[in-house]
């Protein structure tokens, strides 16, 4: 097949998930055209199969707000007729859907019929799909789409929620690629951030509100007055400061680092002991499934997507959003047990197994196909 993926192109979850199951479809025959503003993160190799179109948005004095919708439709436009595609997978509902249905309607008049695919990835439904400003435009694009994935059974019950759906949402969960993400053996890289074998705790994430990365702080706090720890902090984002004068103020910073992004997410979690998700929302929490490949187990709250991922007592544990005290307990209880901890490690490895890229790859492709058949 040719397919168009449209995507954010940043770190955020649903750039990573676009554009890795962009790279897995090239890589198993299919010509694959990322039509973007800049080059996908993740898109760190090319191949014959692997094409990058920019969406250039033009500046003019009138332009308060440059017309991104726009620009986009037109290059859907002119990218499907020339490149011929099969198919447009559009991700992150905003303003991907509608700029698709837009394309779609002008491509009618070349006489060419294209089905859009969109995948919903959870904040575009729970946060900014919610907001009336974008709400009747997210609900039509949503209907008018040939096919309509979410990440997880309780987005896609968020999604019915929220609005008024008149088609069927098929769940296709995030995935990983156990080929690049498991535990890999970094004993230098352990001792320099542990040099007396303490405990590691990590989070990851754009440190954005939902995240709760002061929550991150305070559960490390307890964890630490039990257990000798440190806590890496990957990412960037609008709340780190915070997180840093907390850190500051119950007087651990010298065992937090604060690393900032990172590509080589796996090395990290790989001298990794347990990684915490203390999110108020979140479809599915691909992180965790990172630190999971990473044979990590994971603190979370048992908001969203996180108990279809995370399993109770398992793979870690769940709690209420903002219970830092049985976050904390439930992280001592893990790390302060060596044969446990080694248990819980396991698990969360052969639990991330259920999500293989390899058996998630042919749920799309079918998918496709029968977004293809139906017109
Ligand atoms: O988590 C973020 O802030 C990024 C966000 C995004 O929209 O890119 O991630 C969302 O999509 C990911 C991929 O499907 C999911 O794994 C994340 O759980 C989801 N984030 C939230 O729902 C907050």
């Amino acid at each position: 097949m040719k397919i168009g993926i449209v995507c954010y192109p940043t770190f955020g979850g649903s750039g990573v998930v676009a554009t890795e199951l962009g790279k897995g479809l090239a890589s198993e025959g299919h010509q694959v055209h990322f039509i973007t503003y800049s080059q996908p993160a993740r898109l760190d190799f090319f191949s014959e199969n692997l094409f990058y179109h920019e969406v250039a948005v033009s500046q003019y004095p009138l332009f308060d707000f440059p017309p991104y919708e726009s620009a986009l439709a037109s290059k859907l436009v002119d990218v499907v007729r020339f490149e011929q595609l099969d198919v447009l997978h559009v991700h992150y509902a905003i303003p991907h859907a509608s700029a698709a249905y837009l394309a779609k309607q002008i491509l009618r008049s070349y006489g060419i019929h294209i089905p859009v695919v969109t995948t919903l990835h959870g904040t575009d439904i729970t946060l900014v799909g919610k907001d009336k400003s974008f709400k009747p435009v997210v609900q039509f694009s949503i209907n008018e789409s040939d096919g309509v994935t979410t990440v997880s059974e309780s987005l896609k019950k968020q999604t019915l929620e929220f609005f008024d759906i008149t088609r069927d949402i098929e769940v296709i969960p995030n995935f990983i690629d156990l080929e690049r993400f498991f535990n890999k053996k970094r004993e230098h890289f352990k001792k320099a951030i542990a040099p007396d074998d303490e405990r590691i705790l990590i989070h990851t994430s754009n440190f954005r509100k939902v995240k709760n990365t002061t929550d991150v702080v305070r559960i490390f706090h307890q964890v630490n007055q039990k257990i000798p720890s440190k806590l890496l902090m990957v990412g960037d984002g609008p709340e780190r400061s915070n997180a840093e004068e907390l850190s500051r103020q119950l007087g651990i910073s010298s065992s937090v680092r604060f690393l900032g992004k990172q590509d080589a997410i796996e090395e990290i979690l790989s001298v990794s002991d347990l990684f915490l998700m203390p999110s108020s929302s979140e479809s599915f929490g691909l992180a965790a499934l990172e630190a999971m490949a990473c044979s990590v187990p994971v603190i979370s709250t048992n908001t969203g997507g996180l108990p279809e991922l995370n399993v109770n007592g398992v793979t870690g544990f769940l709690s209420d959003i903002g219970d830092v005290d049985d976050m904390a307990k439930n992280a001592i209880h893990i790390l302060e047990d060596c044969p446990r901890l080694e248990e819980f490690k396991k698990a969360a490895y052969a639990r991330a197994k259920d999500f293989d890229i390899k058996q998630i790859l042919p749920l799309y492709e079918r998918y496709y196909q029968k977004a293809i058949d139906s017109l």
